[in-house]
């Protein structure tokens, strides 16, 4: 059965599931939204649907139920290899179920056979300055691709809501396929004068993106699998996911949604940290004359950040409550391929010293490391140094989780978003 067959077979039951849900219990409340959440970025109101992955705030994230170490194990892995592949990630959000190699293998042929970049594209890419941000070139890119949408031309000849799901699929394939040829073309292009590197159809999607980059090692192609891994999906809240999901809720197309949410990861305290985690590193390795600062220097750093009215990158998180446990899978990766790198050990020292000085601080309600506080390490262990494109790399993982959530949005005919506004003023009469 092809992909999308068995997609197919997935949705009356969940269509039936959520019809019944509604009918017998849609009046009862489940949660309760007080004034400080309104105006505190409406931080623990339950008021989303995400089936792909959720996350627990001592736990972390789950995709499907399943929690890193356990993805670790169970999703295929390329020939040779220890780290899962991202095609078996995107399978299990989009199916709900583990997927066989032989699974995982249809996806990399039909993505290889769906990344061609058509030439309009490489036009605009070829002509976007190489001084605009790497996230403003991919977010343009992205949206350029638009023209091509399959979702928009069935849309305009008329098609049944109920179809919708289908171009959708169609569009988010041709989508994911493209990601990193688009991505690696930004980073040829801005950083390694245009050296553009030839897709190797022998090698998976994760691979692929490696060798496309230019870094031939093959522990930065297994680093490149885990990463687009674990970054992919954060439940529907967090605000790549949720701008995309807030977009497609009127019917914009993949690219519309996509390209949106991917201008949201861009803002530092989302994605864009991973660039500030490197940025924070480098400054202080310079401003000492190099090396490994000691633990006191360290925290003379912290100090200044934080007096100076700034965050400390990488740390902090909206819902967890301890450790990332996307921070834990890249630092055992560190620590069996680059336990004596310079620039792990300042990230493990960092480790040892901010959760203390954040709870000092005694604003932040996680101290701990987030995803991004060590990405940028392993990046620069494998040569790509230049931080600025870190959250395209982010991008192209995350949009395995944006692109499966808006299938099924459309999969289950979730309504345009529109939550209600109030004035300050109505707010305050609320409290006489
Ligand atoms: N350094 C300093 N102060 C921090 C902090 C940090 N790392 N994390 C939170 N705080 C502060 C907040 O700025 C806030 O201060 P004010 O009361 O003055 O406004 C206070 O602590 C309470 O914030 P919070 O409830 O703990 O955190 P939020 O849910 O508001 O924000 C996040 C979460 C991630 C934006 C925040 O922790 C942060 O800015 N971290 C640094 C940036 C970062 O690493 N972002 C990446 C997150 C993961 C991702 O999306 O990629």
């Amino acid at each position: 059965m092809t992909l999308k067959r068995k997609l197919e077979t997935k949705i009356d039951p969940m269509r039936d599931r959520i019809k019944t849900l509604v009918k017998k219990h849609g009046d009862k409340s489940i949660s309760d939204v007080k004034i400080k959440q309104v105006l505190g970025g409406i931080r623990g109101v339950n008021c989303l649907i995400c089936d792909t992955s959720n996350l627990d705030p001592y736990e972390g994230i789950r995709f499907r139920g399943y929690n890193i170490p356990e993805l670790c194990k169970k999703l295929p892995k390329a020939p040779g290899g220890k780290q899962p592949l991202p095609e078996g990630l995107f399978y299990l959000l989009l199916i709900g179920e583990l997927p066989s190699k032989n699974d995982v293998k249809e996806i990399t042929e039909e993505w290889q056979q769906r990344s061609k970049l058509p030439d309009y594209l490489v036009k605009i890419m070829d002509s976007l300055p190489t001084d605009m941000h790497p996230m403003t070139q991919f977010s343009t890119g992205i949206l350029a691709l638009q023209k091509d949408s399959i979702f928009s031309k069935k849309y305009r000849k008329g098609i049944s809501k109920y179809d919708l799901w289908d171009p959708m699929y169609e569009d988010i394939m041709d989508l994911l396929a493209k990601l990193p040829s688009i991505a690696s073309f930004i980073y040829q292009k801005t950083f390694k004068n245009n050296k553009h590197i030839k897709p190797d159809p022998q090698l998976d999607w994760g691979g692929n993106f490696a060798h496309m980059m230019g870094v031939e090692n093959p522990e930065y192609k297994e680093l490149m699998r885990l990463y687009l891994v674990i970054h992919s999906d954060h439940e529907g809240g967090n605000v790549s996911a949720h701008t995309s999901k807030l977009v497609g809720s009127s019917l914009s197309d993949a690219y519309y949604s996509l390209s949106a949410g991917i201008n949201g990861l861009a803002g530092p305290l989302h994605g864009l940290a991973n660039q500030a985690v490197i940025r924070w590193i480098l400054n202080v390795k310079e401003k000492l004359g190099g090396g490994v600062p000691t633990k006191e220097q360290l925290k003379k750093f912290l100090w200044d950040t934080l007096n100076g009215g700034r965050v400390v990158p990488g740390y902090g998180h909206a819902v967890l409550r301890k450790t990332d446990p996307r921070y834990i899978a890249q630092r055992e990766f560190a620590l069996e391929h680059l336990p004596n790198d310079e620039i792990f050990q300042i990230v493990s020292l960092l480790y040892e010293v901010t959760p203390d000085i954040l709870k000092e601080h005694g604003k932040a309600k996680n101290p701990w490391p987030n995803v991004d506080a060590h990405s940028g390490c392993l990046q620069v262990h494998y040569g790509v140094t230049e931080y600025d494109f870190y959250t395209v790399l982010f991008g192209v993982s995350r949009a395995m989780g944006i692109l499966t959530q808006l299938v099924w949005a459309r999969a289950i005919g979730l309504p345009i978003e529109r939550p209600n506004s109030v004035t300050t003023d109505w707010l305050l009469e609320q409290v006489k």
